[in-house]
């Protein structure tokens, strides 16, 4: 069985071909919900529902985000009222939030009502939130104002200056059932390529987990979400640098050599694997953009193949 911690529009795409590599069936997901907020009283759970979707074969293939072929009438019609309709929820998409917000309603706890919509996409693989309790990312930009994370990084597009970065409710927030359980059974656990500071930041957030990973670090192999000294997509770059970390696979690795043995690098960035290395983290070279899901099975057979020791011969 894998586990894997998983955030935002990378690691949909790495899933992809994990999922190629591994049988659905033993993949276990725990996604970043430090992403959630609600929209027109609805629960949006973005990167639980980017991994729904791409590995449900439905996403938005170029946004990596909300559904293929989207409309948006009913986002139009609320603009009549003057709501806010800066995050683009689509007519689709708003049936996974009206469901999902149903049934929360209802008692559910997340980590039931997201199996639930897994299984409703026939995903295969079990999607764990990383906590059933409320945890929510909080930007402070130049000037002191607290933006949630995603008037940060959608209403404002990532371009007010980072100042600091908190997870309100990490502190009190319990990891969802089943999830410490799967890191610590896990053959290997694999860190997705993800933004470091706000997709994997929060699940580690969460007490226990980073503890968990730190005890099983021999099996913890990461893929570098920084290629070349810049993130591949998104604003990984605006949100490490304030917060100390060298925007580089050099600073993941610093960052993540605690809890994680292997880095998986970029070609490009080969010239840079002694430095990785003298982290404490092993580096391992690979073409890691992710133009096809074949390549990301590649990316995640050779990172598999870097902390399952080879079975005796
Ligand atoms: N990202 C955007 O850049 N603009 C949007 O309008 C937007 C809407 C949206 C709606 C639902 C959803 O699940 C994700 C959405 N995202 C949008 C992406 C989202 O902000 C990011 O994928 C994650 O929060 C960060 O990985």
């Amino acid at each position: 069985m894998l586990a894997s911690l998983a955030g935002g529009v990378g690691a949909a795409r790495f899933l992809a071909g994990l999922v190629q590599t591994v049988p659905p069936e033993e993949l276990v997901v725990v996604g970043n919900t430090g992403d959630d907020d609600e929209f027109h009283g609805l629960l949006v759970c973005p990167d639980l529902d980017s991994v729904t979707y791409t590995l449900g074969g439905a996403s938005n293939r170029e946004l990596g985000w909300g559904l293929e072929g989207e409309t948006f009438a009913c986002l139009d019609a609320l603009d009549r009222y003057g709501e806010d309709t800066w995050f683009r929820l689509g007519d689709r998409d708003l049936a996974t939030h009206l469901f999902r917000t149903r049934r929360l309603r209802e008692g559910a706890s997340l980590t039931a009502v997201t199996a639930e919509i897994a299984a409703a996409w026939q995903l295969g693989l079990r999607l764990l939130p990383m906590s059933d309790d409320p945890v929510r990312t909080r930007i402070t930009v130049d000037g002191g104002r607290e933006l949630r994370m995603q008037e940060w990084f959608v209403r404002e597009r990532s371009q007010p200056p980072v100042v600091s970065v908190r997870f309100d409710g990490a502190d009190v927030a319990r990891p969802a059932p089943g999830v410490l359980e799967a890191l610590a059974a896990a053959d290997a656990i694999v860190l997705c390529p993800s933004n470091p500071v706000i997709s994997i930041g929060p699940i580690l957030a969460v007490p226990g987990i980073r503890e968990a990973l730190v005890a099983r670090r021999e099996r913890v192999v990461g893929i570098s979400p920084i290629v070349g000294g810049a993130p591949v997509r998104g604003p990984a770059d605006r949100l490490m640098g304030p917060l100390g970390i060298e925007v580089s696979c050099v600073g993941v690795a610093r960052a993540y050599a605690p809890f994680c043995s292997v880095l998986v690098i970029d070609a490009l960035d080969e010239s840079r694997a002694s430095e990785v290395e003298a982290t404490g983290v092993r580096a391992v070279v690979a073409d890691t953009m992710m133009r096809t899901p074949e390549i990301a099975a590649a990316i995640a057979r050779d990172a598999l193949d870097a902390v399952i020791p080879c079975p005796a011969p």
